[in-house]
């Protein structure tokens, strides 16, 4: 049994894969190196304004070329699993047509450094830097882009299928479609509700085009979909709605169709959620014959991204900023989203809440019955720094993991089909939008000298790994 004498339920399943994370324009550097060509990251961080401190992917933690070291840290570690993704531009340089051979080499050469060290390889075939050239023939925005990623992943699987035990082919198209095309806080930058809405179907399209094309050319591959989900929380007062709870389930419904539903329900049961804004819907004359079906073909896992729960409550359509209130897509502004105060935060803002990752994953089992999950992404950013004594002791970090490690456990103590963690990140890398200032690594950057420290909680991490269980906390835990 994996519960402890006290109830708490701490031991993970035999066989548990525990894994680091880390994506290609967030780590690799070198954009220039070996006929790779640009990406839409490439365009978005060299334009003023869109990333912190005008900071880009150009060096970033240079593991291009320092992979090796890479691999000797997963190793040291003791973890079972890299889950990395593969730069689409390094293999078609032009998103299509010519073949970069080179590109293709430097991923076996990753690869075979990674089977030397006994680690077993999640590849994710598109973490967000689509060829700056498929962008200027329309992006995702075209549905020619979905067949364009299916020839990618088909070319790659090929090629790499024999080294590779884990297919991903698509990291959090939500925060693509969303933050991509609908705010424009990612790249390309746009803000516009129809193309976004446009952008939700190739991307499933291309999911689904892409896993048929792994499938074809690695016969037994693992094949799955890394999503962003969430739980949905209401606010108790439905008062505030005029008198109505009604109308506030009504919304949680539309908020899960929002956060959760809109790339969950076509994968798993093949149809666009029910209670989804008209909004975001993708429009029927886009969805053609067969889509539907190719897009829910069954998977062999789903990849779970959690990072904190969304808040929900009656609103003032008058005064949406207040305590950071947003308005709800599709709802009329008397619903929003919100941060509750009172509640622990990261420096990211994001709430602390592993109970809302219990509550995911058994929606999840329960949704998607014998479906293996593996969380594919979990994590905290930190302001971390090094000691005087060279240590960096990252004791928020230690007790954030400790937290949603031990709901992992009882989700799967109460029967979630969980086969694997992979932590967000191995290394402090490019985070996005925010630059190099939000440091998620458990390794430690210094990217002035590209120098690696393993953080406190590398070591919590890889004694968790080593245990397959939680251990406990310290009874005093330090404020
Ligand atoms: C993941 O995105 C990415 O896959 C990874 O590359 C990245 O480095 C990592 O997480 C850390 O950010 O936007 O304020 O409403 C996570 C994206 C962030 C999207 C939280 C939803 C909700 C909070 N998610 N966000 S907010």
């Amino acid at each position: 049994s994996n519960v402890t004498s006290s109830g708490e339920p701490l031991a993970f399943p035999a066989g548990f894969t525990w894994g680091a994370a880390t994506a290609a324009y967030q780590i690799e550097g070198a954009v220039n190196a070996d006929g790779r060509g640009p990406s839409v990251w490439d365009t978005f961080s060299r334009t003023p304004g869109k990333v912190r401190g005008g900071d880009t992917g150009d060096i970033a933690c240079d593991s291009y070329h320092r992979y090796p070291e890479d691999a000797d840290l997963l190793r040291s570690l003791g973890l079972s699993g890299y889950r990395f993704s593969i730069s689409w531009p390094r293999i078609f340089p032009d998103g299509a047509g010519q073949l970069n051979q080179a590109g293709l080499d430097y991923y076996k050469s990753l690869l075979d450094t990674l089977g030397e060290r006994g680690i077993s390889a999640a590849a994710t075939l598109f973490h967000w830097d689509l060829p700056q050239a498929l962008q200027d023939r329309g992006g995702w925005a075209s549905r020619d882009t979905a067949y364009r990623f299916a020839d990618y992943a088909g070319v790659v699987a090929e090629a790499l299928g024999d080294r590779i035990i884990r297919w991903i082919t698509l990291n959090e198209p939500l925060v693509v479609a969303h933050n991509g095309h609908r705010i424009g806080v990612h790249a390309p930058g746009l803000t516009d509700d129809a193309v976004a809405a446009a952008v939700t179907h190739h991307l499933l399209l291309g999911h689904g085009l892409g896993a048929a094309a792994v499938r074809a050319a690695a016969p037994g591959a693992e094949v799955g979909i890394t999503l962003n989900l969430t739980p949905v929380r209401v606010a108790a007062d439905g008062s505030a709605l005029n008198g109505s709870a009604q109308a506030l389930e009504r919304a949680r419904l539309v908020a899960d169709a929002t956060h959760n539903g809109i790339f969950l329900e076509p994968v798993l049961f093949g149809s666009y959620p029910e209670h989804a804004p008209a909004a975001i819907v993708p429009p029927a004359e886009l969805i053609k014959d067969g889509d539907l079906e190719t897009i829910s073909a069954p998977i062999d896992f789903l990849g779970v991204n959690y990072y904190q729960p969304e808040h929900l409550r009656a609103g003032d359509p008058d005064n949406l900023l207040r305590n950071e209130e947003r308005p709800m897509a599709g709802i009329d502004g008397h619903v929003v989203n919100y941060s509750p105060e009172g509640m622990e935060r990261t420096p990211m803002g994001w709430l602390i809440d592993p109970d809302g990752l219990y509550e995911l994953l058994m929606r999840l089992s329960a949704d998607a019955p014998g479906l293996p999950l593996y969380i594919t992404e979990n994590g905290c950013a930190a302001e971390d720094y090094v000691d005087p004594n060279g240590e960096v002791n990252d004791l928020e970090r230690i007790k954030f993991l400790h937290l949603h490690l031990a709901a992992v456990a009882r989700a799967a103590s109460d029967g979630a089909r969980l086969a694997g963690y992979y932590v967000w990140s191995l290394l402090d890398n490019f985070e996005w939008s925010y630059g190099y200032q939000k440091r998620f690594g458990i390794v430690y950057v210094d990217f002035a000298t590209q120098r690696r420290i393993p953080k406190a909680s590398s070591a919590f991490f890889a004694r968790v790994a080593s245990d397959n269980a939680v251990p406990p906390l310290p009874a005093a835990w330090p404020v």
